[in-house]
């Protein structure tokens, strides 16, 4: 053991004592509106989801809820069904195939709406152009897609035909395209001639042909027309979509899944490390994400869901496509960015479809309020009735700021922890019943056990920070990484033995609340204190003039690292030394000396992956002058130039 473990927890510093109960009149309509789900799913968990699995059609009914031969965990066993047929024959039979499914809208303004029937015959056209390519159960078949329906229309025709997909989001390179599609063995690529972002095309067919250079698994590439520009078309092997798929039947039969059949493959970035392909299977996945979504969004009928994230991620996997379609629900696809080609552009399309429900991530949260209130105010919000947030701990600055001028001071805000290993939400409010704190992601779910444990596993006291983990199965859980079954145990279940450990810090308060501290990787050692970056990120952007921060640890002879903060000011503040020198001692007296920066470097941008999560290890490069690692997933490889010269230029004014 390293003397970095001496103090065996993280220390927590921040207090958080707001708290917004759920409002009368939003606890008479809500669909959970009794604490008894908790008791009840920790009486019989097995109970609690069989009786969940009601909701499900299944063609044949599962024997056996749970068999757990821990790390593996197979739900449902003997079950047969189709994930496609959950999310669109049985509404369709039941009546309700007029309502529309998506309303589809692209960056240039250009709007379609597709209804759940029509969705059912795209789907089975394209489930059988697929067989006519010859994909059949458990085929691998890779997409490569931006956000246009063509998308979750493919995801369901793989669904419909068992064949597990492998979306790939259109923002990666050509190189993470065929370590992708090779991991996988994918035999059919589906992407399109490019995508539109920022006004300008992405090269996706270019970057799909640079990949099939390498990729000797793919007999077949269907694709799609979306820019209209010129692009190879390779004999024998491209398929353009327009010329395969309309003329299909519009029916097709959905194949008899088992529960524990592969839905799909979606590979994570890790740190630095070869990406690792999470495996989802049917019965568990599926229940896990429609019950979630019903429950803590608290969907009805008539709702219009905006999920805006995208669908190459996790969070467009569970909660724009499978969820929201399992529990029959209106969603919003929007292609483009919220800035183009103005920054009212969210709000705009909130108010043209009515948008009751919005889902989003803190990181695009902070650029609003960068931005300013007025581009919000300019359009009618009143339609939302809840707002969600996913993807980093969001500070309870940016909770209160999208609480009161994006939900008006009426919508619930859910802040929800999960991962794409986790498959569907686990901790997070029931909004009929939680009271919010902002900044917490509260409960875990009932059903889920969570707890924060020390170095030895052991349940650190309330208020105290330390490990997250998770000490039952349930129902969405990865079933594995692809091909690597060491790796899967080694990377969730070794830390902790017979836990799994999802790799972040929380702490728990003494009303049983989790507050996420970020990923343990990201924890600082300043003189044996272990400090989590996200606290003193936090208490930074509580300063009105911050609008973003992201602290690491850098070399220190003497403390062994020492707090070095990126800052980005908000629009109408300009860096000076005295502002670096007072948000210092801010934080030092918000959360204490110890957790004060010894360096605050003011900077226009920060490194982030596509899904707007900022990657601090290329900051930590930065500062400790190390080559940069694996920049791949970068969103915009710009950045790390502009804050290098910057740090460089900072150093020299020393
Ligand atoms: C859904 C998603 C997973 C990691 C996870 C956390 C962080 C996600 C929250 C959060 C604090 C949250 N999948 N994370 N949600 N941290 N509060 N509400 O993001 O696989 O891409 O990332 O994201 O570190 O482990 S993911």
């Amino acid at each position: 053991m390293t003397e970095q473990t001496r103090d065996i927890t993280i220390e927590s510093l921040m207090s958080e004592d707001r708290s917004f109960p759920p409002s009368e009149a939003f606890r008479a309509q809500a669909n959970v509106s009794s604490e008894s789900i908790y008791e009840e799913a920790e009486r019989d968990l097995e109970g609690y989801w069989a009786k969940q699995a009601e909701k499900l059609d299944w063609f044949r009914p599962y024997d056996t809820v749970l068999e757990w031969n821990a790390p593996y965990a197979k739900w449902f066993i003997g079950g047969k069904l189709n994930i496609s047929y959950n999310c669109l024959d049985r509404h369709v039979r039941n009546g309700g195939g007029e309502k529309i499914a998506y309303y589809w809208e692209a960056e240039d303004g250009e709007r379609r709406e597709i209804s759940f029937a029509q969705l059912l015959e795209d789907v089975c056209r394209c489930a059988n152009a697929l067989k006519e390519l010859g994909v059949r159960k458990g085929d691998r078949v890779a997409i490569y897609l931006p956000m246009i329906l063509e998308l979750p229309v493919a995801m369901l025709a793989c669904a419909r035909l068992g064949a597990p997909h492998n979306v790939v989001f259109g923002g990666f390179s050509a190189e993470s395209l065929a370590g992708r599609i090779n991991d996988s063995e994918a035999k059919i690529l589906i992407t399109a001639d490019g995508g539109i972002r920022k006004g300008n095309v992405v090269p996706l067919k270019a970057n799909a042909d640079d990949a099939l250079q390498s990729t000797p698994s793919i007999e077949h590439v269907l694709l799609v027309r979306r820019t209209g520009e010129d692009v190879p078309v390779a004999d024998g092997r491209d398929i353009w979509w327009h010329d395969l798929v309309p003329q299909q039947q519009t029916e097709c039969e959905p194949e008899q899944l088992d529960s524990e059949d592969m839905l799909y493959l979606l590979y994570t970035s890790g740190t630095t490390a070869k990406p690792k392909g999470i495996v989802h299977t049917t019965a568990g996945y599926l229940l896990g994400v429609m019950t979630t979504h019903e429950m803590v969004f608290d969907i009805k009928s008539d709702d219009v869901y905006w999920c805006a994230a995208d669908i190459g991620w996790v969070t467009g996997h569970s909660y724009i496509v499978y969820g929201p379609l399992a529990n029959h629900t209106t969603g919003v696809i929007y292609e483009g960015v919220p800035d183009f080609p103005a920054r009212d552009r969210w709000w705009e399309i909130i108010e043209r479809y009515k948008v009751t429900v919005l889902y989003t991530a803190p990181t695009a949260i902070r650029a609003h309020m960068k931005w300013g209130t007025e581009h919000a105010e300019k359009h009618d919000l009143s339609t939302l009735r809840l707002l969600g947030s996913v993807g980093e701990p969001i500070n309870p600055e940016a909770w209160l700021w999208y609480h009161k001028y994006i939900g008006g001071e009426r919508c619930p805000v859910v802040d929800t922890w999960w991962q794409t290993e986790t498959g569907a939400i686990l901790i997070a409010p029931l909004p009929g019943i939680t009271s919010l704190k902002p900044g917490s992601a509260t409960r875990p779910l009932p059903g889920v056990e969570a707890d924060v444990v020390d170095e030895q596993g052991n349940s650190v006291p309330a208020g105290g920070g330390g490990y997250l983990v998770l000490k039952k199965p349930w129902p969405s859980m990865l079933r594995g990484l692809y091909k690597e079954l060491e790796r899967y145990e080694e990377t969730y279940w070794s830390r902790f033995p017979g836990m799994y450990f999802p790799g972040d810090g929380a702490k728990r308060g003494e009303d049983g609340y989790y507050w996420l501290l970020g990923r343990v990787d990201d924890v600082m050692n300043v003189s044996g204190h272990r400090i989590s970056t996200m606290e003193v990120e936090s208490a930074l952007v509580s300063d009105q003039r911050v609008a973003e921060a992201a602290v690491i640890g850098q070399k220190n002879d003497l403390t062994g690292e020492a707090i070095f903060a990126f800052v980005i000011l908000r629009g109408e503040t300009e860096p000076a030394p005295d502002l670096g020198e007072e948000l210092r001692q801010y934080v030092g007296r918000k959360i204490g000396a110890i957790a004060r920066p010894k360096q605050i470097m003011f900077t226009p941008e920060l490194p982030k992956t596509r899904s707007g999560k900022i990657m601090r290890r290329l900051l930590r490069d930065i500062a400790n002058d190390r080559a940069l690692g694996d920049t791949t997933t970068l969103a915009d490889s710009s950045v790390v130039e502009t804050i290098r010269t910057a740090s460089a230029a900072s150093k020299s004014d020393e």
